[in-house]
């Protein structure tokens, strides 16, 4: 495939409400939406990079520049002919995973529209819906516990709830004693140390089905410490950057549960080879969510049908997120199950006059 030209594209949206984490209150979203267009057909891929390095290190300048110095002028230069391989042509660039895996998805997406076929296939995903969770920001008891009661009357299939020293074990029991037998997770963004092993031994009490990165957001030898001191598994996710930082966090026994972040991981061709290791060592994994706008959303949809996804994800209904998203297709769940998009590539297209309306900044870099 030669390419023709690639558009960078940085979109702002507001969220309905301020998601609050042990790392950040966030109140919008900016995007990088990189477009690929190769002989008349477009894709899609959204980077999951912040505007300042919060939750990993990568940041959308950083990544903008990488992207424009590097792996578009690289590509416009060599074309793709299997997008499985880009990321291997790109590994002279050291890291930057969510740099890549914007143009990466483009790619595929492009890639698939071209072929007429939706991504799912092209990744052996056979699901035409998968379950879903709903992962719910800090605020007040009463409101967590109200929040919770409408999504387990929604049908969400998994509730995640963020936690941090001091905003955990009352909120467990005040959400447990209301909701028993509910499948209930923890994530702590990083919020603990082994110093805090008293306060994890209680967390363990809840019968949570796993706790998402307690210790720090690169670490694997304090996770590997932990595990065996607590009966629920660890979930690792910040900390999974790459398959060999997964093999390396499955080896040491850091976590025995894997959450799959397409961009946090490097792309599609890392999802696969991450997913097939976790089915091969029966390692159950799901799929995460950044609060992407549709054209992310759609992409974790389809890679959610992959048969190593076996727990509930984060790929929530956007209008949870959103008043109005920059796709044309509504992605919703019904009773805790989101179809997967039909059609070409990841299935969704744009609203290209929203797009236009909630544009900070676009460039389009030609052969
Ligand atoms: O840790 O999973 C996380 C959102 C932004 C950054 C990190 C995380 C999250 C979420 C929300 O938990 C998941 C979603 O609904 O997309
Ligand atoms: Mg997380």
């Amino acid at each position: 495939m030669h390419v023709d030209e690639v558009e960078l594209r940085v979109v702002r949206l507001p969220y309905k409400s301020v998601f609050k984490t042990s790392f950040a209150a966030e109140s919008e979203k900016v995007a990088v939406i990189a477009t690929v267009r190769a002989g008349g057909m477009e894709g899609y891929g959204e980077g999951v990079m912040d505007p300042l390095p919060a939750y990993r290190e990568e940041s959308i300048p950083g990544a903008m520049h990488l992207l424009r110095e590097a792996l578009v002028p690289m590509l416009l230069r060599e074309g793709c002919d299997d997008p499985m391989t880009l990321c291997d042509s790109w590994a002279r660039w050291r890291g930057n995973p969510m740099a890549k895996s914007t143009l990466e998805l483009a790619v595929w997406d492009c890639h698939a529209r071209r072929l007429g076929v939706p991504l799912r296939t092209l990744l052996g995903g056979e699901r035409t819906e998968i379950p879903v969770g709903a992962s719910l920001g800090m605020n007040t008891i009463p409101d967590t516990v109200a929040s919770v009661a409408r999504h387990v009357e929604q049908g969400y299939r998994r509730i995640k709830l963020k936690i941090e020293p001091g905003w955990d074990v009352e909120l467990l029991s005040a959400v447990r004693s209301e909701f028993p037998r509910i499948e209930l997770t923890v994530d702590a963004n990083s919020a603990y140390t082994l110093d805090d092993l008293d306060v994890l031994r209680k967390i363990d009490q809840y019968g949570l089905h796993y706790i998402e990165q307690p210790l720090h957001w690169d670490d694997l030898t304090d996770h590997a410490v932990l595990a065996p001191q607590l009966q629920t598994p660890l979930c690792l996710d910040e900390t999974l950057t790459s398959p060999a930082r997964v093999k390396a966090a499955l080896d040491l026994g850091a976590c025995a549960v894997v959450n799959l972040k397409v961009g946090r991981v490097g792309g599609l061709a890392a999802t696969k080879r991450i997913h097939d290791l976790c089915v091969a060592r029966g390692v159950p994994m799901w799929c995460g969510g950044m609060l992407e706008t549709g054209i992310g959303r759609a992409l974790n949809i389809h890679v959610a049908t992959m048969p190593g996804f076996v727990y509930p994800g984060d790929t929530a209904s956007a209008s949870r997120t959103y008043a109005r998203d920059i796709t044309e297709q509504s992605l919703e769940t019904t009773d805790g199950i989101m179809p997967v998009p039909s059609g070409p590539g990841t299935g969704v297209t744009l609203d290209r006059s929203f797009l236009e309306s909630v544009t900070e900044s676009v460039e389009v870099i030609r052969r």
